[in-house]
């Protein structure tokens, strides 16, 4: 298959693109390097050294991998040059992960909270309506989150692959059935974008019948796939900072360098993960698994289990000894939540969940370990406080 990796220099979108590459599919990468600028900006650099996206590109040839395209676009403002890639490339299949991902950074201040939306939302709907324009058929699989569901209490009830069925009275003590888009209850502006995204899927498949594979993926952790693995050029970004590095793999890393394990609030919160190497995967089952013309919007819950933040960090304690510190949440997020999920959908494509084992969890320690003198400490903390309530606790406890 033809495909376009919108994003694919990122830490989800590079071990997807030579994964498709190494399948035997025909890829392009797509990115406007803004991941890389962000970094240029706060200061940090991921904790693995990352090598240029033509040096990348020119390794994965040197070791045998198909050879892949690199178009620098920006996918939000460049629309022109977006529907002209379509036209020349007529690729079956994009994978969409071009959108600014973090929570905090879309917390920070009013110009990232405005970025993010301008960047994720513009960047979706120009693909959707360029898919139009093109006339082409064209399979889109995204990345979309979890988070798109929400960290309330669900009840206990299971969280289905999408959608949701429900029961509506009518006036005459009647009742039907629906089956309706799961509510969306997002906790940041960044997750907020991806409930949008999801609108702006369900329009275009009603309207055009645009096809899509939606993929709510939980937290990835790993690093590195046996492909990135490959040559010391081909790896992968690792970031730990408080605004970009993500749950379980800040505490592996702080885990590595001696430095106390940062849970926020009591821990209490429930979040699904899954590992890189099967985050690959998946993409690549939905994409060679495409809805069939005129399907809805495909939903698959794109994670392999769920742990309390508190729980992890016990265990990543118990495997290295590290220390647990619990502070201020910067967050405004329930203190404690439940999170039963349906991931039925890719384990019948054949998914064989890789779920967390003290072996995984200490290669990333090894790996951490070994760039150690790439961290900057004063980079570890999370700053950015959801309202001023939370800025006034951190204040207050720092
Ligand atoms: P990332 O920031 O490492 O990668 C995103 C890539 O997209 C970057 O290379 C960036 O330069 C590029 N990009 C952003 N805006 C663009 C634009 N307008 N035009 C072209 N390129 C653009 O993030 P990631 O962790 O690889 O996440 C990829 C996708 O997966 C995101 O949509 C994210 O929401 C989703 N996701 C990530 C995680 C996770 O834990 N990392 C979990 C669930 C979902
Ligand atoms: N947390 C800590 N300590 C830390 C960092 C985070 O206790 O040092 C807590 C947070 O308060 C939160 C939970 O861990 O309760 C998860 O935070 P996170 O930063 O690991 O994940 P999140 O902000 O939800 O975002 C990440 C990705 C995002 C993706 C999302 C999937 O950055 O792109 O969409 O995971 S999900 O969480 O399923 O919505």
């Amino acid at each position: 298959m033809k495909v376009l990796v919108l994003g694919g220099d990122g830490f989800c979108g590079w071990p997807c693109a030579v994964n498709l590459a190494d399948a035997g599919h025909d890829v392009v990468v797509v990115d406007n390097l803004s991941r890389r600028k962000i970094d240029i900006d706060l200061e940090v650099e991921s904790l693995t050294p990352i090598t240029s996206i033509s040096e990348r590109l020119r390794a994965w040839e040197q070791v045998g991998g198909k050879a892949m395209r690199f178009v620098h676009l920006d996918i939000a403002h460049e629309y022109d040059r977006l529907l002209e890639l379509l036209r020349s490339e007529r690729p079956d299949s994009v994978v969409h992960f071009a959108e600014q991902r973090a929570a905090p950074y879309s917390m920070k201040s009013s110009a990232t909270k405005r970025y993010t939306v301008d960047n994720n939302v513009n960047g979706t709907h120009n693909l959707l309506a360029a898919i139009v324009e093109s006339g082409l058929d064209v399979h889109i699989v995204h990345l979309g989150t979890m988070g798109v569901y929400g960290y309330g209490s669900h009840r206990g009830a299971t969280i289905p692959e999408g959608y949701l069925t429900v029961e509506v009275p009518q006036a005459d003590g009647s009742r039907f059935t629906e089956k309706i888009l799961h509510p969306t209850d997002p906790g940041s502006v960044y997750h907020m974008t991806k409930t949008l995204d999801q609108l702006l899927f369900f329009y275009y498949n009603k309207n055009d019948a645009i096809r899509v594979t939606d993929l709510h993926q939980g937290i990835v952790w790993g690093t590195n796939t046996a492909l990135t693995d490959r040559d010391p050029r081909l790896t992968n970004r690792f970031d730990y900072d408080g605004d970009y590095g993500t749950v379980l793999n800040r505490f592996l890393m702080q885990a590595a360098i001696g430095y106390p394990l940062t849970v926020h609030g009591t821990g209490g919160q429930t979040r699904a993960f899954i590992h890189i190497r099967d985050s690959v995967r998946c993409v690549q089952l939905a994409m060679e698994n495409p809805p069939t013309s005129g399907e809805k919007v495909k939903i698959f819950n794109q994670m392999t289990e769920s742990h309390q933040v508190g729980e992890l960090a016990q265990k990543v304690a118990d495997l290295t000894g590290a220390e647990i510190r619990y502070q201020a949440n910067p967050r405004k997020e329930a203190i404690e939540n439940d999170l039963i999920v349906d991931n039925r959908c890719f384990i019948e494509l054949g998914l064989k969940p890789t779920t967390l084992d003290d072996g995984l969890l200490a290669e990333v320690v090894d790996v951490a370990r070994r760039w150690a003198d790439r961290c900057d400490r004063s980079r570890i903390p999370c700053l950015s406080a959801w309202t001023t309530r939370q800025a006034e606790a951190l204040r207050t406890h720092a």
